[in-house]
């Protein structure tokens, strides 16, 4: 299993744009992610046990990124209470997700303070190309699998230097940039996820100043 990303938000007032590219996932199954706050601002590093294999869930995770702040969901809500709305996120391996939306204030702060971690949940351990119950039932909505639920992808946000989130040919117009913050991440795969093919157990945890680089 492998995977990575990038993720940018810029912010202005509590309106937020942001993109999260995506690549090397599980194609054809839901991929939540989320935007946790209230933590460390940090990636889980250490594997669990569970159901017998070394593995990461969120409830692992949790100590180090926190709860969630935001559903990165296509359309309607981005409240908490999304979080778990499949049909909502992503479904292919490789993605680019691009969102225009008002942000908690308390996420706002959260990414102000450092504390804001970009996570995509969704792995496939046994690469069977499904989220089957190898790691038994998700320890937060048990109709679902572990492996639908478990952080594949994490990276912290940090502040950096723009005046939007890259978008191509077409720039975001407005021009009222003079309050926006920027802030990106780069998602790397969980150290669980590496394990599961027979890796070294390597942080995947990445603050970098700048997505561009
Ligand atoms: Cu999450």
């Amino acid at each position: 299993m492998t995977g990575s990303g990038t993720a940018w938000v810029t912010v202005t007032g509590n309106s937020a744009e942001v993109k999260v590219e995506v690549s090397g996932l599980l194609d054809g199954a839901p991929h939540a992610q989320h935007i946790h706050i209230d933590a460390l601002g940090q990636c889980p590093s250490a594997p669990q046990q569970h159901n017998g294999q070394a593995s990461i869930n969120v409830a692992d995770g949790a100590p180090f990124y926190g709860a969630i702040g935001t559903s990165l969901t296509n359309a309607g809500d981005t409240s908490p209470a999304a979080g778990l709305a499949v049909t909502e996120f992503p479904s292919t391996g490789s993605y680019t997700y691009t969102r225009t939306f008002d942000l908690d204030p308390n996420v706002v702060a959260n990414l102000e303070k450092g504390t804001a971690v970009l996570v995509v949940h969704g792995v496939d351990y046994n690469n069977n190309g499904k989220y089957d119950d190898v790691l038994g039932a998700s320890e937060l909505d048990p109709s679902l699998p572990a492996e639908a639920t478990d952080p594949a992808l994490c990276g912290a946000f940090t502040a950096m230097q723009m005046s939007g989130v890259p978008s191509g040919a077409a720039d975001t117009g407005g021009g009222s940039t003079a309050n926006t913050g920027g802030y990106g991440a780069e998602i790397g795969v969980g150290a669980a996820a590496l394990l599961a093919v027979g890796g070294a157990a390597v942080i995947a945890q990445r603050r970098r100043r700048s997505a561009q680089d």
